[in-house]
């Protein structure tokens, strides 16, 4: 067989699920829906921005002065601290729990026209830094607490101004209780930790390999349903956020804004994705099956207007895609993750 070519499926190993790729179909022609893309530039300050420094948000709280990242309660939150215990359902066709949570905005930066991979990495490293204080800060009190970045309009995103989203609940949600049990199964069977293991193996073959330093690996993996979708991965086993040392903080900050720069660069636009942190859930004692990582979700599968969608096949049978992870890391792996601002930033 040849996985060029050839119709297969793949396993997804911390999902515990298969993907179909489908290689031979990448070139059909597509006449349904363009995006718009985001081309007007920004101004540094917009006085109509509830993020901008100074200015006033929904809800009427205002703004301070700041620069650097900034972190505040979320003012339309999906989680309240209290919540009434909800019934114990007897029906295991109606069951139901209470839901008690935070939720935090965190501004990356006070400049309305930049974006993550656009600030000096020395500002990048600030970002870190505040997600892990938050981490550390909300872990005491919460049983998960999820960090995560929805990049662009077409992920959802409410505004352009660079910013992410911190929200602790008083239970793991489904994504991360999968994963605990998948990786806490290798571990028992193979006898080592999954993510480890995997990213020696994909520094060993470099083949799904975009990028890495130091401490960091990004690769698409080789079970990837997004078109260009990467998993970031330290090298050292690190369970949680907390866990990373100075070093491994600052060449994040490096990776991060490499990876982000040749995803920008990949169909010349600020590239739209959700990201997101996975790590050992804070109150668990056992984190030998656990390794940190990061996920990168990019909906844009062949210019910076035409998207992936994820419906009818992969809604009811399995996820799909075109492109294999191969053929998507050589031309992420292609570009440049470095332009001329960076100098000047
Ligand atoms: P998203 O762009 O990923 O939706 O994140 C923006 C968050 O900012 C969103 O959760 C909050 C929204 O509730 N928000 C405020 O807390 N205050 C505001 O004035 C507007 C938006
Ligand atoms: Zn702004």
């Amino acid at each position: 067989m040849n996985f060029e070519e050839h119709p297969h499926r793949r396993f997804d190993p911390l999902r515990g699920d298969w993907v179909l790729v489908s290689p031979h179909r990448s070139r059909r022609p597509w006449q349904g829906q363009s995006e718009t893309p985001v081309t007007e530039p920004r101004p540094r300050h917009d006085p109509a921005c509830y993020l901008c420094a100074g200015n006033q948000r929904a809800n009427g709280a205002v703004n301070p002065d700041y620069s650097g990242p900034l972190v505040f309660e979320n003012d339309f939150p999906a989680l309240l601290k209290d919540t009434a215990p909800a019934e114990d359902a007897r029906s295991p066709l109606f069951r139901s729990q209470s839901a008690c949570g935070t939720s935090r905005v965190i501004c990356f930066s006070e400049r309305h026209d930049q974006t993550l991979p656009a600030l000096p990495v020395q500002e990048i490293r600030k970002v870190v830094d505040v997600w892990i204080r938050e981490y550390e800060d909300l872990a005491r009190t919460y049983a998960w607490v999820a960090i995560f970045e929805n990049k662009g309009a077409m992920m959802g995103s409410s505004n352009p101004h660079p910013h992410g989203q911190i929200w602790a609940s008083d239970f793991i949600p489904s994504e991360v209780a999968r994963e605990d049990r998948t990786q806490r199964a290798f571990l028992t069977e193979a006898g080592t930790n999954m993510l480890v293991t995997y990213g020696q193996e994909e520094c060993a073959q470099q083949i799904r390999i975009v990028l890495e330093n130091r401490d960091w690996i990004a690769v698409v993996p080789y079970w990837a349903v997004w078109p260009f979708e990467t998993l970031l991965l330290p090298r050292r086993h690190c369970p949680r956020l907390s866990d990373l040392d100075t070093g491994e903080r600052d060449t994040l900050a490096d990776i991060l804004k490499r990876l982000c720069k040749r995803y920008d660069a990949l169909f010349d636009t600020e590239f739209p994705y959700s990201m997101g942190w996975h790590g050992a859930p804070p109150a668990q004692d056992d984190t030998a099956h656990w390794q940190l990582h990061a996920h990168f979700y990019p909906p844009l599968l062949r210019s910076a207007t035409v998207r992936k969608f994820l419906v009818g096949y992969e809604l009811l049978a399995e996820p799909q895609r075109d492109l294999t992870a191969e053929q998507a890391a050589a031309r992420i792996r292609a570009l440049p993750d470095q332009n001329a601002e960076d100098s000047e930033a």
